[in-house]
């Protein structure tokens, strides 16, 4: 079997994470003043952004969870609810606790700026600003915002997606392969005996197993689909527009590859196996995407039961 060729496998992570960083950054502007926020979303329109106006502050949650902004452009005063109170009321927010929020505003007083800072702001942009400062001042934002994002999604040993975010991104598959008819897939991987690779060859080795499996499941699957490591060495992987029949031939293919991977510790050689589950969507018309799952988990143990080293649906 062909070496794992690790330079172009870099480059295409890089290739997956750049064109994440370069769909088009989404600002939401809240000002009581009709004409200058009309005027920065069309300034931000103009830098490639995808710009919202708020002119309700009472509908902001609702407004977030249908827009999906990647930074909020706050006005400080504004009737009924300032600036502050609006920053408060997102912060309260489990999941809005990050989503960057920026005044930009004509408060001048340091004192007043801090002060509106503290309810859960990250920034005081002052007006008048020029349209290339704005365009700045916001773009860097969302930028860093973005790798940040990426960085706590991925898995440190592996950089394949953490529990959490694969769990996401299952639901999110499911929900679009319903609205499209298409099918989707779930396969749950766990290496087999692999307690006994860490006794036999230590911890560190048992690690190099893990990012191998990671780099081969890389290495074999389209970029559309999705990978991640969900727990020690276990691994979810979610196939969008593939039925049961190619996936499993496809993981069985992912099996075989795995089981010839020769590694060595000290001199020692030795190989590995693995053992997958399968779901797919067309079969369990009516389950979302933890039910999916624990459908392949099933599927997973059966195929442990069944002696390892192979694929069951
Ligand atoms: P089975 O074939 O039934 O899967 O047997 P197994 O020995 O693989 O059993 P199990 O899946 O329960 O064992 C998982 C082991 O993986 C236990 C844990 O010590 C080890 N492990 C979990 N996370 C890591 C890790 O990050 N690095 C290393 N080296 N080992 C890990
Ligand atoms: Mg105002
Ligand atoms: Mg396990
Ligand atoms: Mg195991």
């Amino acid at each position: 079997t062909k070496p794992l060729d690790i330079p172009l496998l870099v480059n295409r992570m890089q290739h997956i994470f750049e064109q994440r960083l370069t769909s088009p950054q989404r600002v939401l502007i809240v000002d009581d003043d009709v004409e200058l926020a009309a005027y920065y979303r069309l300034v931000l329109q103009g830098a490639g952004m995808e710009a919202a106006v708020l002119h309700q502050p009472e509908a902001i949650i609702e407004k977030i969870k249908s827009f999906r902004p990647e930074l909020v452009l706050l006005d400080l005063r504004m009737p009924v609810y300032s600036g502050p109170d609006l920053a408060g009321v997102i912060r309260q927010h489990d999941n809005l606790a990050s989503l960057p929020l920026v005044y930009l505003s004509a408060e001048t007083d340091l004192a007043s700026q801090i002060a509106a800072m503290d309810r859960g702001a990250d920034d005081f942009l002052v007006k008048p600003i020029s349209d290339a400062q704005l365009i700045a001042a916001v773009s860097v934002r969302i930028a860093r915002a973005r790798q940040l994002g990426a960085q706590i999604a991925k898995d440190s040993l592996t950089g394949l997606l953490k529990h959490g975010s694969i769990k996401e991104a299952l639901d999110i598959e499911v929900i679009r392969a319903r609205r499209s008819s298409k099918p989707v897939t779930v396969a749950m991987l766990d290496i087999d005996s692999f307690k006994s690779v860490n006794d036999n060859y230590g911890h560190a080795t048992g690690d190099v197993v893990i990012s191998s499996t990671a780099m081969l499941l890389r290495q074999r699957l389209r970029q559309s689909d999705i990978i991640g490591r969900y727990g020690g060495e276990e691994f979810v992987v979610v196939l969008p527009e593939c039925d049961a029949d190619n996936a499993y031939m496809l993981l069985d293919d992912i099996r075989q590859r795995f089981a010839a991977l020769r590694f060595s510790h000290e001199g020692k050689n030795f190989t590995c196996a693995l053992s997958a589950g399968l779901a797919c969507s067309e079969q369990h018309p009516d389950s979302n995407g933890s039910e999916l799952l624990i459908a392949a988990d099933v599927a997973l143990y059966a195929a442990k039961r069944g002696g390892r080293n192979q694929v069951r649906v």
